[in-house]
């Protein structure tokens, strides 16, 4: 048990530092598209592992990592499946110990499931999202009362022998914690606990770098991204009379500002600046589908929406999916439509927003 930290379901940090002490190739695997807290949180379990416990460690990502995280993802080993994917699978493979962070099942991590699925190594789960996948796991740590997957990885490192306080891990993993809970609640903005502070003030007495860190995450921009979120914003947000924010981006959107994988990842988050506004989408085309972002305030629900529009699900005011086309719409120009039709049938459910006026 973390005491006070963490909710008293949260034990067997014995078994954890057990489990530890018995691998010696370890895998940590991340969901795909993965996002500063999936990436930090890997890298800072890895830097643990291989530094303090002497471990084989390499970090699998099923899809390339955007370089906005370079500065922690060239400091471990890491191997991305899309690009090599033998490499990854046999890494998968041979390893003893295989560790799910930052999502509630290995589905999550696509092309990877399977052979996740078929490996009789030790399998670890810690992770804050809802409906954690128990039965695929030998050991669960997972709340949704924490703001991050790094922040519940912090509490776990620091309730492990040895580990006396933020200042007995490796600089890099105090780094990359603090980087994944940082991008999780949007730099202090949401997700927060008295906890969050707690573990920022750690890191921070640790000697991370907090500066160096934000102007990494959010003053290294490059210049494209600046003009596509004043293009997209715009000329493609539009808000529905019951207060859905919605920007829908085609593949030639993306292509006239030649954007990176990664640069959007905030967009979604700027309407609800909006009074009105009490949900925000943001779609952006693939495939054969969109993938589809939703934010919302207090509440309204970001995942119920995902879970019963978009295929998919999340946390309470921040959740994802994909709409499939023409699955679900018949081609990808009816987006729109559809959005404005699922958003007007669930916000009209609920009671209006009040405004700050009204509650002053
Ligand atoms: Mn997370």
């Amino acid at each position: 048990m973390i005491e006070g930290k963490l909710p008293e379901s949260i034990v067997g940090t014995d078994v954890l530092d057990a489990m530890f002490s018995a691998a010696y190739r370890v895998c940590i695997l991340v969901h795909s598209h993965p996002d500063g807290d999936a990436i930090g949180s890997s890298t800072a379990l890895c830097s643990y592992l291989r530094d303090v416990r002497g471990k084989e460690c390499t970090v699998i990502f099923p899809d390339s990592p955007s370089s906005v995280y370079g500065f922690l993802l060239g400091k471990v080993p890491t191997v991305t499946a899309s690009v090599e994917p033998l490499r990854a699978r046999n890494l998968v493979q041979s390893a003893d110990l295989l560790v799910c962070m930052d999502m509630n099942s290995a589905s999550r991590a696509d092309g990877l499931y399977e052979t996740f699925a078929a490996s009789t190594a030790s399998k670890l789960l810690i992770d804050h999202h809802q409906n954690p996948d128990e039965a695929s796991f030998d050991l669960v740590f997972s709340t949704v009362s924490t703001s991050s997957a790094s922040e519940l990885l912090y509490w776990l490192l620091l309730s492990l022998p040895g580990v006396r306080s933020a200042s007995s891990l490796p600089l890099l993993c105090a780094e990359s914690l603090l980087t994944g809970m940082t991008c999780d609640t949007n730099n202090f903005a949401n997700s927060v606990f008295p906890s969050t502070f707690e573990m920022a003030s750690g890191l921070l007495a640790a000697g991370v770098d907090r500066d160096a860190v934000l102007l990494k995450l959010y003053g290294s921009y490059r210049e494209n991204r600046v003009r596509a979120m004043g293009g997209f914003l715009s000329e493609k947000l539009k808000i529905t009379p019951d207060g859905a924010a919605y920007m829908v981006i085609m593949r030639e959107d993306w292509e006239r500002y030649s954007l990176e994988e990664g640069e959007t990842e905030a967009f979604v988050n700027i309407p609800l600046s909006i009074a009105r506004v009490r949900m925000s989408l943001f779609l952006r085309e693939d495939d054969g589908f969109f993938r589809v972002s939703v934010r919302s305030r207090k509440g309204v629900s970001a995942s119920t929406l995902a879970r019963d529009s978009f295929h998919g699900g999340g946390h309470e005011n921040a959740a994802g999916g994909k709409l499939f086309f023409p699955a679900d719409i018949p081609s990808r120009t009816e987006a729109e439509a559809y959005i404005e039709e699922v958003t007007a049938r669930f916000l009209q459910t609920m009671a209006p927003l009040r405004t700050q006026t009204e509650t002053i």
